[in-house]
């Protein structure tokens, strides 16, 4: 393969996002046809794609039109399944936003497809990895200097979030992007989580439970501490700081100029997620062409994907029962270990 000829499969906003980086950014790739049951969705998904980008319905017809030799998934998370498995039918790389899908039983099927495919197809779109921070702070933890990690702690804050935003979606929606990334920061498994809730917020829309703290333990005894804020009246700001047991490692916030005036000094604050992480999806997609175009995925894989939908649903157990609750995954398969 020396071009990934792309399908995007839903058009909503991220999509139109990717369909604009990979025409105008990414090498490699090109979105060949678009696929969305919403016509007004498709019709804005073909517009960014160009000229000659053939449209969909149907994602079956989409995935196995003989023109497309991958394939994007960018549905709502109830809808990724499908999609996913089609295209491992097909032999054809896939990239699958986040979640793999809402439900982990379906996050099994898709791991149980791909390892009967015998191919590493699926990767899952977790950005964060792929974040200049990130990796930095990675590096810096990987070099040993500092000794072990013993305590994360973290905050997922947000301004406003729509009235369809539901009390479980701040640990699948939202948490879930610390839940994938921190085991990769500091090489462990999550074991045992727990979800607080304090006070509630008087911003907060009828029903949502917001903030809501957050306790993660990894199976190497290191405890993280998450508060999600989605109705923080500033902005969006995310936080980690490693406490390691010879120093302390901080997540580098986005840089903007400090700005003096009418007696104060002041710092920006991202104002969401897309820009916050928006040169992250560039690298990511970028790495996700290449690996596909050698047969290979790079970020987090479908086996990545159905760990964090556990752990989601250890947390969002707890949301009502207050315990810990541990996250059983039944172990790596050979298949992912890496
Ligand atoms: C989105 O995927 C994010 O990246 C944000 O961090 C999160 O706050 C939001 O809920 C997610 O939809």
């Amino acid at each position: 393969m020396d071009e990934l000829r792309i399908c995007v499969v839903g058009c909503g906003m991220i999509a139109r996002e990717h369909i604009e980086r990979i025409q105008n950014r990414i090498r490699g790739a090109r979105v060949v046809a678009v696929c969305d049951v919403v016509p007004a969705n498709l019709e804005q998904g073909a517009a960014i794609a160009g000229p000659g980008t053939k449209q969909y319905k149907d994602f079956n017809e989409a995935v196995n039109d003989p023109d497309v030799n991958a394939v994007m998934v960018t549905t709502p998370g109830q809808f990724h399944k499908s999609p996913v498995l089609a295209a491992i039918k097909a032999g054809k790389p896939v990239f699958c936003e986040k979640p793999l899908a809402n439900a982990a039983s379906d996050c099994r099927e898709v791991v149980e497809a791909e390892m009967e495919s015998g191919k590493h197809l699926v990767q899952v779109g977790f950005m964060r990895r792929y974040d200049r921070g990130y990796r930095q702070v990675k590096e810096l933890l990987d070099s040993g200097k500092f000794g072990a990690p013993m305590i994360v702690k973290c905050t997922h804050r947000a301004d406003g979030v729509a009235d369809s935003y539901t009390t479980a979606m701040a640990v699948t929606d939202t948490a879930i992007h610390e839940i994938d990334v921190l085991p990769w920061l500091v090489n462990d498994e999550w074991d045992e989580v727990q979800c607080v809730m304090p006070r509630r917020s008087s911003k907060a829309h009828e029903g949502l439970q917001d903030p809501q703290v957050m306790i993660l333990k990894t199976k190497g005894g290191i405890v993280t501490v998450l508060e999600v804020n989605v109705n923080d009246g500033f902005g969006y700001d995310i936080n980690c700081e490693v406490v390691c047991e010879n120093g302390v490692v901080n997540l580098p916030c986005p840089s903007f100029p400090t700005v003096r005036f009418q007696n104060n000094v002041s710092t920006k604050i991202e104002d969401n997620w897309i820009m916050r992480f928006i040169d992250s999806y560039d690298v990511e997609i970028q790495d996700w062409v290449d690996h596909a175009l050698k047969g290979q995925t790079g970020g987090s894989s479908a086996w990545d994907g159905y760990v964090a939908s556990i752990t989601a649903d250890a947390l969002v157990k707890s949301q009502t029962s207050g315990a810990f609750e541990k996250v059983q995954t039944g172990g790596t398969p050979d298949f992912y270990q890496k």
